[in-house]
């Protein structure tokens, strides 16, 4: 340790802290803004600027490390004008349209105005203005509102190695965008979103279907479905103020009802129907030297990614439609069979924790008798927004159930929602299946926690499985690098964003101050695993519903006709 004192208090720190933390260890609040914690620690913003004794200059307290005997001045006067004057500059270029911004009252920028009580711009001048960019199917780049933080910058380069935005010239011209000018569209981007969620302003958001969706609500002659995301539950309550955390599930189909949909239905049931069309692939192409491993194919970020980056494990992808994809392909088939509904008619909404499923919905790959499986993914944040739209007291909502015919799934389904989840819930059906017998412990923790890589190997009858699992494309660039040099597995679960879908891209915004020192991802993900462990059902192949379309549809996993409607071939 070593021996600081920050505005008078005398404090013992651990040595390798930045004066950030031990400040905020002692309870002292330093205003930060382009500091993320992990992601992006490079002092370019000034916010934190503090006074140290004997310092030719006021520091960045996110990159000093402490030191013995430091003397640290969080409040002196010539740190508040040095923070309002750095603040003052930043806004007098920076877009105000505050009253019909995404994002406002959620702005780290609009927060900081308020807390450190700028009252008035003392250097309005000349401002940039630059095109909006809002060619990508699920992002929009609105550079004016741009404050060069380069938070979105650390996370698509060094996090998820995607590396499409970067910062460009200098001074006054400095900008945050993509080679040559090039559209978000035209580079590529994974469509992930996660510099959406690291974003402290209104620059990059999700592209907004609410409209189209209000649109379909009006239009009699359609009959308009909703279906959700295992990971929306534990995150949409976050909309509403509610704690990290909190189980929605009830809350949100009432709320889904109440917006009108004719039928709102739970993602997971497909995530069942997933399971046993992915894990009848598995023990085929094991039984058969198939190609292996089997790589899960239900993160779109992670396929656009695979298609750009690692174009030779192709083949090594999963048929399977993405559980939403599946599910909106039975909506159009089984059920409009089952309920005489023509499918023309019939419009699915998805809502997904995630914006790189606005471009898979949108894929051509992804249809059946010229209809689009799913016609319009909304993230939660836009789900949230048409509840509010509504006027909907969602916190006070009475707790309803999904609706039938297709209610009904297990915990199996519910884990998709976070990194392991799909692997747990394969390993769950495929040991019974091999082992040809029921198991009473499903609980496969190797495979839990947000470590961003991890591995397990399993035996059952006889059969090794060797599984691995990565979140984030970085670590998936790791893993698949590993595979490259001859690392061998049988089953690989990759999802684009860290964590999983809890953590994905269309999820609620937390600001740097929240989810700097709390880890969202283990928060929600907890949160998922409750409701598993809640549920009566928590294997997918006693899923009755699943059992039914077999009967009634399929006849049995990976049937002619679950390849025709359930599975896809990804064209390059
Ligand atoms: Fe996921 Fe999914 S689990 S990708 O993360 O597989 O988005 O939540 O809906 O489709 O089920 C996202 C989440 C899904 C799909 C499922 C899968």
């Amino acid at each position: 340790t070593v021996n600081i004192t920050i505005d008078g208090k005398k404090l013992q720190v651990e040595q390798g802290l930045t004066i950030l933390e031990a400040a905020r260890q002692a309870n002292i609040k330093i205003p930060t803004l382009c500091f993320l914690k992990d992601i992006n620690e490079i002092g370019a913003c000034r916010m934190c600027l503090v006074e140290i004794k004997g310092a030719r200059a006021l520091q960045a307290s996110c990159v000093y490390p402490v030191s013995e005997g430091l003397e640290i001045y969080t409040q002196s006067s010539s740190v508040r004008e040095a923070r309002k004057v750095t603040l003052e500059l930043i806004l007098s270029n920076h877009e105000k349209k505050c009253l019909t911004c995404v994002r406002s009252r959620n702005c780290e920028l609009q927060a900081l105005a308020d807390e450190l009580n700028i009252k008035e711009i003392r250097f309005e001048g000349e401002t940039n203005k630059y095109k909006l960019d809002d060619f990508s199917p699920s992002i929009v780049r609105d550079q004016n509102k741009c404050i060069l933080c380069r938070r979105c910058v650390s996370m698509c380069k060094n996090v998820q190695t995607v590396n499409v935005i970067s910062a460009a010239e200098r001074g006054f011209k400095s900008t945050v965008g993509c080679a040559f000018d090039l559209s978000l569209a035209e580079v590529p981007c994974t469509n992930c979103g996660q510099c959406i969620s690291v974003c402290p302003v209104g620059a990059l958001r999700e592209k907004d279907d609410t409209d189209k969706v209000w649109e379909a609500l009006g239009n009699s002659e359609l009959h308009v479905v909703v279906q959700t995301a295992p990971a929306v539950r534990v995150a949409i309550g976050e909309e509403f103020g509610m704690p990290i955390g909190t189980r929605c599930t009830g809350k949100m189909v009432s709320a889904l009802s109440q917006l009108g949909f004719a039928k709102v239905f739970d993602t997971d049931t497909a995530a069942d129907l997933t399971i046993m069309e992915e894990g009848t692939e598995l023990l085929n192409r094991i039984k058969n030297g198939g190609k292996l491993p089997v790589i899960t194919s239900c993160s779109p970020g992670w396929i656009k990614f695979c298609e750009h980056n690692y174009p030779e494990f192709l083949d090594n992808l999963s048929s399977c439609k993405s559980p939403h994809e599946m599910f909106g392909a039975l909506l159009k088939t089984y059920y409009a069979e089952k309920m005489e509904i023509d499918p023309a008619k019939i419009f699915v909404v998805s809502i997904m924790p995630c914006t790189a499923k606005k471009y898979e919905a949108a894929r051509p790959e992804l249809s059946a008798n010229g209809l689009a499986d799913v016609d319009v993914v909304l993230t939660t944040r836009e789900a949230a927004r048409m509840i509010k739209e509504a006027g909907i007291d969602f916190v006070n909502l009475e707790d309803k159930q999904f609706d039938d015919p297709m209610g009904g799934a297990t915990g199996a389904g519910v884990i998709f929602g976070a990194t392991g989840g799909v692997m747990e819930a394969a390993l769950r059906t495929v040991a019974e299946i091999l082992e040809g017998k029921a198991f009473d412990n499903i609980e496969y923790t190797a495979v839990r926690g947000i470590e961003g890589i991890k591995e397990a190997t399993v035996v059952f009858g006889g059969k090794k499985v060797r599984a691995a699992v990565a979140s984030g494309l970085g670590n998936a660039r790791k893993l698949l690098d590993s595979m490259k040099n001859g690392e061998r597995y049988d089953f690989v679960e990759i999802m684009a964003c860290p964590g999983g879908c809890v953590n994905g891209g269309g999820q609620p915004i937390q600001p740097s101050s929240v989810r700097s020192w709390t880890d969202l991802r283990a928060e929600r993900a907890k949160a998922i695993y409750e409701e598993d462990a809640n549920l009566p059902i928590r294997k997918s192949h006693e899923n009755p519903v699943i059992k039914k379309m077999y009967d009634e549809y399929f006849e049995k996993p990976g049937s002619h006709k679950a390849h025709e409607i359930l599975h896809t071939h990804y064209i390059v």
